[in-house]
């Protein structure tokens, strides 16, 4: 039985069974990983992260803070025990999930819909599951907030691994401040030659996190206005996700959209593409990914596509995670 009475309009809930937590990473088939496969020619590997303690400057001042390395109690004191010649180093690290190189899971972002047709919005999450039951928070602070259902985990376990197909933003608009819509895109996409088949990973270089790790300690708030995002009030463009049967989105830049606590007028929601995504679609969100130096390779070789892995940690519970994801050509 299905979790709702209702689903939202342009939702996929139930397509993929009444109980699925994987959206949209369901069409990474074996055929796909297969071609994926066919896409590595020269055995080169391209890392795409940041080093997690990027963003700095201006950027520390968010909510989100940077790793916090330290040892456990055997750590650097080198010698744990004086009755043994070995000698070992380990570290704890207490790390905001979401602070640098990141995927967003389903339940990272949910929304508030009228999902049992009473005329009471609830607040829900992908396919139905349901805030306080599925997706516990936090209100009186008395309980650890966990993921019971969509968590990270879930998403680790299918790998995520298939093909990445890139278009090159930068290289099409420079670092201006460019929301990009459909025609837009599509138009690009067509220049590049970039194509899009069902299960395919779509990856947009901006050239934003290339920006932080030049600016390092000097990033701005006004650096991080710089480079291209999706224009999510296109609806077209959203049509398009939906039709295209890509499996998730990654981007270099911080939110893939544009985000600002005021929403547009009529909108109904500040993010409307991780509403489309991560709520509507099951489709995963992967944002601040390095993608500089896979994106100059393929650009000098005439081609867009690589076989990517990019499992997040499998962390129980855990609503988003950092990701050191590879892309091999
Ligand atoms: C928010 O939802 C604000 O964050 P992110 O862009 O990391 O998904």
């Amino acid at each position: 039985m299905t979790r709702w009475a209702r689903r939202p309009e342009g939702s996929n809930w139930g397509e993929f069974g009444v109980d699925d937590q994987l959206g949209r990473l369901n069409l990474i088939t074996a055929e796909c990983r297969l071609a994926a496969v066919r896409e590595v020619r020269e055995g080169i590997a391209f890392p795409l992260s940041l080093p997690l303690d990027f963003p700095k400057g201006e950027y520390i001042a968010g909510p989100r803070k940077p790793p916090e390395l330290a040892s456990t109690p055997l750590g650097h004191n080198h010698r744990f025990l004086p009755s043994v010649p070995d000698v070992v180093s380990d570290d704890l690290a207490v790390i905001h999930l979401q602070y640098s190189t990141q995927w967003d899971s389903f339940a990272h972002h949910g929304a508030l819909f009228d999902l049992d047709d009473t005329g009471e919005p609830a607040i829900c999450y992908y396919n139905g599951y349901r805030a306080d039951v599925d997706v516990i928070g936090d209100p009186a602070g008395s309980v650890t907030p966990h993921a019971d259902a969509l968590g990270i985990e879930t998403m680790a376990q299918t790998g995520v691994q298939g093909r990445g197909v890139l278009v090159d933003l930068e290289r099409a608009l420079g670092h201006d401040r460019v929301a990009v819509g459909y025609d837009q895109l599509t138009e690009i996409m067509a220049a590049q030659a970039v194509t899009v088949e069902p299960g395919d990973v779509f990856c947009l270089h901006t050239g934003l996190t290339a920006i932080m790790l030049e600016l390092g300690d000097d990033l701005t708030h006004e650096a991080l206005e710089q480079c291209a995002v999706l224009d999510s009030q296109d609806g077209r463009l959203l049509e398009w996700i939906t039709d295209s049967g890509l499996s998730a989105i990654v981007a270099d830049n911080l939110a893939v959209e544009p985000f600002s606590l005021d929403p547009a007028p009529g909108a109904d929601s500040v993010l409307p593409l991780h509403t489309h995504c991560l709520f509507k679609q099951g489709i995963p969100l992967g944002e601040m990914w390095y993608l500089a130096d896979l994106a100059a390779w393929l650009r000098e070789h005439s081609r867009s596509r690589f076989l990517l892995t990019a499992p997040p940690l499998r962390l129980p519970g855990a609503v988003g995670s950092p990701v050191s994801g590879v892309a091999t050509v």
